[in-house]
């Protein structure tokens, strides 16, 4: 079997539950790049881990350990500029970067009230006023890429480094299901459609762990 390209550390049953990780898989796979992926559990002692923050993803490229998936995702752009997974636009990039890290310092009550749980259906779980201020945030950025109509239908027209930082909150919406606005409901059935989305959540289906309080119609048999 060909060697793949890196070794990703991602927490083990990572495709329902870890956002980071799933940003990381779908900047990588959407380009066809691909990634060993190492499974690691929160109480597991891996010196790799433990030697950086203590989280995953953490990103192996021979005797290169990058962890924290937005460094990753810089690193695999800068190594695969050809790939475009920034906007080659500079002011473009610029904004791209902007809601990168909107979403990842922000969004706490979003986060908090609404984990990414993939292949759950709650339906209105978790809202809250302030949830709804990070989804009409969220649905202002979703909308936005009407500017890029006729160049692709993803936040800056092709596929990039943005969209894999949205991607765990598809899944989210796709959970929760609240009221979205046109553009932004039709900026995620884009995304649910994409194959690397659809892989994970079928291989999402076959993790088994769950939280009984997030999933109380799936409490084991007595
Ligand atoms: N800012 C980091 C956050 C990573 C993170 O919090 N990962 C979670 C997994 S979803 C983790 O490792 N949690 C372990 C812990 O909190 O002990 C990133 O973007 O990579």
């Amino acid at each position: 079997m060909a060697r793949k390209l890196y070794e990703l550390v991602g927490a083990e049953e990572d495709r329902r539950f870890s956002p980071y990780c799933w940003r990381t898989r779908m900047a990588l796979a959407h380009k066809g790049l691909d990634a060993e992926t190492v499974p690691w559990r929160f109480t597991d002692d891996d010196p790799v881990v433990k030697s950086c923050a203590g989280r995953v993803p953490v990103l192996i490229d021979g005797d290169l350990t990058i962890w924290d998936s937005l460094a990753i995702a810089e690193y695999i752009a800068e190594n695969f500029a050809d790939k475009l997974l920034w906007p080659s636009d500079r002011k473009q990039r610029a904004e791209a970067r902007s809601i990168c890290a909107e979403m990842h310092a922000g969004f706490q009550a979003l986060r908090s009230a609404m984990p990414m749980n993939v292949g759950a259906r709650l339906p209105a779980r978790g809202w809250n006023i302030e949830v709804q201020k990070d989804i009409t945030r969220i649905a202002a950025i979703w909308g936005a890429r009407s500017r890029f109509a006729g160049t692709g239908p993803f936040l800056f027209g092709r596929f990039g480094v943005a969209d894999a930082y949205f991607a765990p909150v598809v899944w989210r919406f796709n959970t929760y299901e609240p009221d979205l606005p046109g553009q932004a409901a039709e900026y995620m059935r884009t995304m649910l459609k994409l194959p690397a989305m659809q892989a994970w959540a079928a291989e999402a289906a076959h993790e088994d762990e769950f939280v009984a309080d997030d999933e109380p119609y799936r409490a084991a048999p007595a």
